[in-house]
């Protein structure tokens, strides 16, 4: 859907989806070169465990962001930030040194402010913080700030900001763990991306205006399940609409038992987990489950199991893939809000910033 084709409803949202390949080249080549990079690459260490921590979408993209380090051999992990300061036992312990990342576009969520000043202060932590915002709170009390203010979106919802704070971060990765080749792959990917908004959008819209369901589920393993538990968010926040996440392989373990023609069931399938994927693929379709499939190869068995299929083809290896998944689960939500008369810009009883009042 090109922007000019956009009604007047979701308009924001959906061109704020349509530019993202545009804004990821944009944050990126600002990124590479910064200071503030330099600084946040100079704070690794060895035998420090990277802590990435955020609310809402920016938890996810916290999910998404610790696999990539991982996966670079930097120990990560992700915590949602109100368990960080009520139960900072479950994360932090004596003796152990960490590397916070906290993560907020706004830069004002109370939740956020709230854990980067109980980490500076209390624990004495040098900490990061990325996002789109300028002069926040959250500026005032970390140590290096990664600030990516082209990504800013006008929505309440985030989707700009949120692919291009994980490629922030997932530069950061390479850039701390000196893989040159990662670096390159992940400033690549913009230019892959950007013909894959041609023709998808089109696809997509046809797809949710001739079929209905009431309820979804968003399945992944391993990089691309934060990136599954993002579009779940963006589908409950864009359409109003129920939808869950689990880990591929878990929704045999009960959650199967919804499987039927009403809810879609979206398979994000990546390479490493794509036979058991595409076995977990087949049995659903077999219990008569609608399915989407977004992988970056899709062969014929996939392709007859699904009832829409979205094939990537990107040549970026798999762990600098997934930013160029969430894109479909954002504009699936945008279409099925329209489809149901909302307005995408401004979702039902949300806020673009969660701000609580002093102590809650
Ligand atoms: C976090 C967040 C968003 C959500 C909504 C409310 O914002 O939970 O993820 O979509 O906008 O705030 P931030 O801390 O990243 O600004």
């Amino acid at each position: 859907m090109k922007p000019e084709e956009i009604t007047e409803h979701g308009q924001h949202t959906l061109s704020e989806i349509i530019s993202q390949p545009q804004c990821w080249s944009a944050c990126l080549s600002q990124l590479a070169a910064s200071a503030e990079l330099r600084a946040a690459v100079q704070l690794s260490r060895p035998g420090a465990e990277w802590i990435f921590v955020g609310c809402g979408t920016s938890y996810y993209l916290a999910q998404a962001a610790a696999s990539t380090f991982n996966y670079v051999k930097l120990p990560a992990r992700a915590v949602v930030a109100s368990d960080l300061f009520m139960y900072p036992a479950l994360t932090l312990h004596a003796g152990r040194d960490y590397i916070p990342v906290v993560i907020s576009r706004s830069g004002r969520t109370s939740e956020a402010v709230r854990v980067a000043q109980m980490l500076e202060k209390d624990r004495d932590l040098r900490t990061i913080a990325i996002t789109c915002a300028d002069g926040q709170p959250l500026e005032a009390s970390c140590s290096v700030i990664l600030k990516l203010r082209d990504a800013d979106e006008q929505s309440t919802v985030m989707t700009r900001s949120f692919t291009s704070m994980l490629l922030g971060l997932q530069y950061l990765a390479a850039s701390a763990a000196r893989e040159d080749a990662f670096c390159r792959q992940l400033l690549e990917l913009p230019r892959q991306v950007e013909p894959l908004l041609q023709d998808i959008p089109q696809r997509l819209r046809l797809f949710v205006a001739s079929r209905s369901f009431s309820d979804f589920v968003f399945l992944a393993q391993g990089p691309l399940f934060g990136i599954a538990s993002e579009c779940m968010l963006k589908v409950t926040e864009s359409s109003s609409s129920y939808a869950q996440v689990f880990h591929s392989l878990e929704f045999r373990h009960g959650p199967k038992s919804i499987a039927g023609p009403e809810t879609l069931i979206t398979f994000l399938m990546s390479e490493t987990s794509y036979d058991a994927e595409l076995e977990l693929l087949e049995e659903m379709k077999a219990l008569g489950a609608a399915t989407m499939v977004i992988a970056n190869r899709v062969d014929s068995r996939a392709q007859s199991a699904s009832d829409l299929t979205i094939e990537l083809g990107l040549q970026s290896p798999e762990y600098a893939r997934p930013a160029a998944f969430v894109i479909w689960g954002q504009l699936y939500g945008v279409y099925y809000g329209l489809k149901k008369g909302l307005n995408p810009d401004s979702p039902r009883n949300l806020t673009r910033v969660v701000e609580l009042a002093d102590g809650r």
